[in-house]
């Protein structure tokens, strides 16, 4: 009878397992911004300001989000970027809440993309698989998310990366970010939500203010 028992409270536990989908953890430093925006490299001062702003995405009393201003003279983008170790051969997914204002007097949109690097600390070559999400002014928080994407053999580490791209010359253009996340779900592709899987496929300008950014 006991015996009996273990067989089934083995079996059990087999059969979780086997269905229970891979762990997922969220590597990002500070996506929530709860009290300031600490953990992200600011953009460069002559592309844009980054500042903590109470405006958060629950309306919660106890925490904010990153306001970020693109002031740069031209067409171009503003970055904040994050480095993080992850391991090959693991699937990602990342995303973030992003609030854009409608009436702004300069055009643009938001995006966050991951670039895969050869070393933990980000430095060496830039990987192939990287992703894009993007989103236009609307005047609600948008859900915006790459998923299951498979960082390639060799990279040690991933840049987390928040753009803002004003379209036209002169102006500021105003973006929120809220609940940054970036989810390990281990080398199992299978089980976990779908996202917008959009790929950019359209070449931006990009500041080319050295490897914080890349
Ligand atoms: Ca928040």
């Amino acid at each position: 009878m006991f015996r009996g028992m273990l067989t089934f409270i083995a079996w059990c536990l087999l059969s979780a397992a086997a269905v229970t989908p891979a762990h997922s953890t969220d590597f990002v430093i500070n996506g929530s911004f709860d009290a300031d925006i600490g953990g992200w490299v600011p953009p460069h001062p002559i592309d844009g300001i980054t500042e903590w702003d109470s405006f958060d995405v629950d309306e919660s009393l106890y925490s904010g989000s990153l306001r970020f201003t693109n002031i740069t003279p031209h067409a171009f983008s503003a970055l904040t970027t994050q480095c993080l170790p992850i391991t090959p051969g693991n699937v990602f997914s990342a995303g973030s809440m992003i609030f854009i204002p409608t009436g702004q007097a300069s055009t643009g949109f938001a995006y966050l993309d991951i670039r895969w690097k050869e070393y933990a600390d980000c430095s060496g070559n830039g990987l192939d698989n990287a992703a894009t999400t993007v989103a236009f002014p609307e005047d609600n928080w948008q859900s915006k998310a790459v998923s299951a994407v498979t960082a390639p053999a060799g990279a040690q580490g991933v840049r987390v990366r928040l753009i803002v791209y004003k379209s036209s010359a002169g102006g500021e253009f105003l973006t929120f970010f809220d609940d940054v996340f970036l989810n390990d779900h281990g080398i199992f592709a299978d089980g976990f939500e779908s996202g917008n899987t959009d790929r950019w496929t359209v070449a931006i300008p990009e500041s080319t203010l050295g490897s914080d950014y890349e």
